[in-house]
């Protein structure tokens, strides 16, 4: 007989292979063993061992997870998203690195480069040895990246030369190579750029009080000369980076309910044990009206997260259905953990929990890889035809 489990009410985990739950579940040990013990005090500090947890990310094969050959996992969609969800659980930023290196960096090259790029840069990324970030967005320019001023133009000699500054860059410090969008006289052209060329910079940005354990940078390029073949051959137009952008929004569909999960769960467990009035919160009408509505948006999330890796396994993914899921729910995860928050009372605020850190980390998902504004004028121009951002 089938029993009602209040950690997966809707029976998901049904729908999930063995070969599904292995990697969800090694990924979510990981993540107890190395993240979790630490991560507060990571958030605390603003800081994060990004290059050994990439190494240890690499060595899951959780790196261009999805991604075939060059040592990529060649994992499905689902196993993807289970592991995005997993790394969220316990932190969006640790999620980011992710991200970024797997669904930004990696499958650029592996998307539009050549087969030199891909030999020369994959197989590091894959292992986590090279660190990877994705410039699109700057200072003046981010929604709208069609207006970017980043600028490439070939010399006499055919090397091209880089000039321009990108902002909000994950990873940028720590990066190895960075994917640098330009503008040409071709249209918008991909660069790969090894960070130790003449003219290259990247400061970090401080003070964030969102995503503290991810390393946020700002990328300079002054006059950096790179070879001919330093551009992605098969990328021309902003649907190269729109196209990497679809891959990365996905694995966010499923991460953040990994963020909403835990809040989730931190909360239900509170609600049982914290008495007030002489009894468990949790048997308040209105403490159990939270978490009813909490859990209907967690599993509702899942249940569309996996509905969106199945049609991506299938090769049927559209752009608006990943804006569906993005919008969706990365809006009802900063709702869960905020609600969470609210139960746990003043213990709500402390990084002795986990609640606040995922909401306000929840910030930054909110508004990066398309904001929810973003993500409602795409599915307003699919449903209605009519375009509105301009
Ligand atoms: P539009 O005229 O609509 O399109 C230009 C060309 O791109 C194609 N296209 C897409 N291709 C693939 N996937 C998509 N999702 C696509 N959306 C559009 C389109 O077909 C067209 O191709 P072509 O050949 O006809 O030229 O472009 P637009 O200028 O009107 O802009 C549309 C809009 C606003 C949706 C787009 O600019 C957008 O998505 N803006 C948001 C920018 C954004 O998401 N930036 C994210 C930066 S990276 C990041 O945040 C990483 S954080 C990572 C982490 O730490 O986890
Ligand atoms: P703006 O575009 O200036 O938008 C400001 C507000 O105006 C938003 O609410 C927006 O929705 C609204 N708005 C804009 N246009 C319209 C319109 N037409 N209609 C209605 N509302 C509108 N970028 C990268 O390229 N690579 C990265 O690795 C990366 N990492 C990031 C990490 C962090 C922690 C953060 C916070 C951001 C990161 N970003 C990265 C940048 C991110 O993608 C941008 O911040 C995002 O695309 C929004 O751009 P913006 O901040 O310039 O806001």
């Amino acid at each position: 007989a089938t029993v009602f489990d209040p950690h997966d009410p809707l029976g998901i985990d049904d729908l999930l292979t063995d070969e599904d739950r292995a990697i969800r579940d090694a990924v979510r040990q990981w993540a107890a063993d190395r993240v979790l013990p630490h991560i507060a005090g990571w958030y605390e500090r603003g800081e994060a061992p990004v290059r050994e947890l990439a190494r240890e990310l690499g060595a899951m094969g959780a790196l261009g997870m999805q991604l075939t050959g060059y040592g990529c996992a060649g994992a499905t969609a689902v196993q993807y998203g289970l592991a995005c969800l997993e790394v969220e659980a316990a932190d969006s930023g640790i999620r980011s690195l992710v991200s970024v290196q797997g669904s930004l960096a990696m499958y650029a090259i592996h998307r539009f480069g050549s087969e030199e790029q891909k030999e020369r840069w994959l197989p590091g990324m894959a292992t986590g040895e090279t660190i990877g970030c994705f410039g699109l967005t700057e200072p003046d320019h981010g929604s709208d990246p069609a207006g970017m001023r980043t600028h490439a133009r070939r010399d006499a000699g055919g090397d091209w030369v880089l000039t321009g500054r990108k902002m909000w860059i994950t990873n940028g410090s720590v990066a190895g190579v960075a994917i640098v969008w330009a503008r040409t006289e071709e249209g918008i052209r991909g660069f790969v750029v090894p960070t130790d060329s003449p003219g290259f910079s990247a400061p970090d940005i401080h003070h964030k009080w969102s995503l503290r354990a991810s390393v946020t940078s700002e990328l300079v390029m002054d006059e950096v000369r790179l070879p001919a073949d330093a551009v992605l051959p098969e990328a021309v137009g902003l649907r190269g980076p729109l196209g990497c952008l679809n891959h990365a929004r996905y694995g966010i569909v499923w991460g953040a309910m990994g963020a909403a999960r835990t809040c989730f769960e931190t909360a239900l467990e509170y609600a049982r044990t914290r008495e007030q009035f002489g009894r468990p919160i949790g048997g308040f009408q209105l403490t159990q009206a939270k978490l009813a509505d909490m859990a209907v948006e967690l599993h509702k999330g899942i249940l569309l997260a996996h509905h969106l890796g199945r049609r991506m396994d299938a090769g049927r993914l559209r752009p608006e259905q990943v804006s569906f899921g993005k919008l969706n729910n990365v809006r009802e995860a900063i709702e869960i953990c905020r609600t969470a928050r609210t139960v746990l009372g003043a213990n709500g605020i402390s990084l002795e929990y986990p609640v606040m850190r995922h909401a306000t980390n929840l910030e930054s998902v909110l508004t990066y890889e398309g904001t929810v504004e973003m993500h409602q004028l795409v599915l307003g121009k699919a449903l209605t035809g009519l375009e509105a951002f301009r």
